[in-house]
């Protein structure tokens, strides 16, 4: 059975579980909500549902139930590879179990059949100004596919609701097989590079192909580039770019409209932007003293940022309360492939460091890497160093998993997302309300 089989197969079990939930037990409270936390951000607002992943403040990430670890074990690998077939991320991700190594093949292998990228949206990217930023090609790339679109077509000619999964399925899985040559051909215009199209290689797996179209020979390269996307791909549902593409594609925008948008979200300084932005506080430490500083060199750089009004970025996070295990999966990958690298040294002294520089703080609530602490660094090793390009690789894996979720909410019909605001008025008002009544 193909991935789409396997997941036709789910749906009247699915749809028949929430459905009764709803109807069930619809009045149950899930939630109270604060005033705090209607002016912060809505955080920790228990709000939104998915199945796909889940993030634990203190352990960090799950995907379809498995930890990072696990994962990585148990995904089917490429013969001689350490990481996994992104293909068969994507059929655990969609599908909810553990694919076989024949199942994440055939994944591979319809990508391969879907992965040929129009001309004109190398136009559209040769159009724009060669010092605009990589995610702004790299958005409107998307968005020039959106004529593609067979959800908008199909929707245009009538299509009923119990279908929409299916367009929406298809489309992604025509636009994850194009995104790589994208997101390649964009890293080739910011280096300057002459040959600005690289051919797939059909021999290659997703990840490794992407290497390829790199031109990064390294075979640690490959295995890099599968296990970032991995990292990458999902984060449960409240996070800016998985949340933006989800309530973007409730209005039944179709997934390029929807992801697009993610991407503008994404490129936001406090969420993958941050990728970038570690990266240089990391060379600027290291330029500072010329190699790795000592440790109370380190404590009093750190100082010096937060003292200057500034965040130590790829660290702190607004669910997690623990060391990401993303940057911990990273870390590791380091001190297989890098021991000696001198920007790996000082991200691992950073992480010795800073903590307890954030916690003398006292400001953040988690003084722990996230998972951009660390990524830029090892892109940096295998002589990725366009920065700007790093929150490119951050939504290239992010698409495995929002889109994910925008096929499942497609299938389950879930509404178009529109939460209610109140006044400053209001709220003072039920402030007196509940002050009287006490
Ligand atoms: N350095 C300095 N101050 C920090 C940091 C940090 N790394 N993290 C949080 N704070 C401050 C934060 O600015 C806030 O200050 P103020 O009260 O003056 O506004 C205070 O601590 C409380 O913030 P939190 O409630 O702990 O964090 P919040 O949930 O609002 O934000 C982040 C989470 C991730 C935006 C925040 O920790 C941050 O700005 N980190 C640095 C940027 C970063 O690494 N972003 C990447 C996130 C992960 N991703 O992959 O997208
Ligand atoms: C993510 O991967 O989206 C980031 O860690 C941010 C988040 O989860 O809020």
């Amino acid at each position: 059975m193909s991935l789409k089989d396997k997941l036709e197969a789910q749906l009247p079990f699915w749809r028949e579980r929430v459905k009764k939930l709803v109807k069930d037990h619809g009045d149950v409270v899930v939630d109270e909500v604060t005033i705090s936390q209607v002016y912060g951000g809505m955080r920790n607002i228990k709000s939104l549902v998915t199945d796909i992943s889940y993030v634990d403040p203190n352990e960090g990430i799950r995907f379809r139930g498995y930890t990072i670890p696990d994962v990585i074990q148990m995904l089917p690998k490429p013969p001689g590879a350490s990481m996994p077939y992104i293909g068969g991320l994507y059929y655990l991700l969609v599908v909810g179990n553990m694919p076989t190594a024949e199942e994440a093949i055939n994944v591979e292998e319809e990508w391969k059949g879907r992965g040929e990228v129009p001309e004109y949206v190398y136009d559209v990217i040769d159009a724009m100004p060669c010092e605009t930023h990589p995610i702004p090609l790299f958005s409107q790339a998307v968005l020039a596919l959106q004529r593609e679109s067979l959800f908008a077509q199909r929707y245009k000619e009538g299509m009923r609701k119990e279908e929409y999964w299916e367009p929406m399925l298809e489309d992604s899985m025509n636009l994850v097989a194009k995104l790589p040559a994208i997101a390649a051909y964009i890293y080739r215009v910011k280096c300057k590079d002459v040959e600005l199209i690289i051919q797939p290689d059909p021999k290659l797996d997703w990840g490794a192909n992407f290497a390829h179209m790199m031109r990064v020979p390294e075979k640690g390269y490959q295995d890099l580039s599968r296990l970032y996307f991995l990292l990458h791909s999902d984060h449960e549902s409240g996070n800016v770019s998985a949340h933006t593409t989800h309530l973007v594609a409730s209005a039944l925008s179709d997934i390029y409209y929807a992801f697009s948008a993610g991407l503008n979200g994404l490129a936001g300084p406090l969420h993958g932007l941050a990728n970038q932005e570690s990266l240089h506080w990391l060379l600027d430490v290291y330029q500072k003293y010329g190699r790795v500083p000592r440790r109370e060199e380190l404590e009093k750089y750190a100082w010096d940022t937060l003292e200057a009004g500034q965040v130590i970025p790829g660290y702190g996070h607004a669910v997690l309360r623990k060391t990401d295990p993303r940057f911990a999966a990273l870390l590791d990958f380091g001190k297989v492939n890098m021991p000696d690298d001198p920007l790996f040294q000082l991200a691992n002294l950073v992480y010795e460091v800073v903590p307890n520089v954030l916690r003398e703080q006292g400001k953040a609530k988690d003084p722990w890497p996230n998972v951009d602490a660390i990524s830029g660094v090892l892109q940096y090793h295998y002589g990725v160093r366009e920065f700007d390009f790093y929150t490119v690789l951050f939504g290239l894996g992010r698409f495995l998993g929002v889109s994910a979720n925008t096929i499942w909410a497609r299938a389950l019909n879930q509404p178009l997302e529109r939460p209610k605001s109140l006044t400053t008025d209001m709220l003072e008002e039920i402030v007196q309300k509940q002050k009287v009544a006490q």
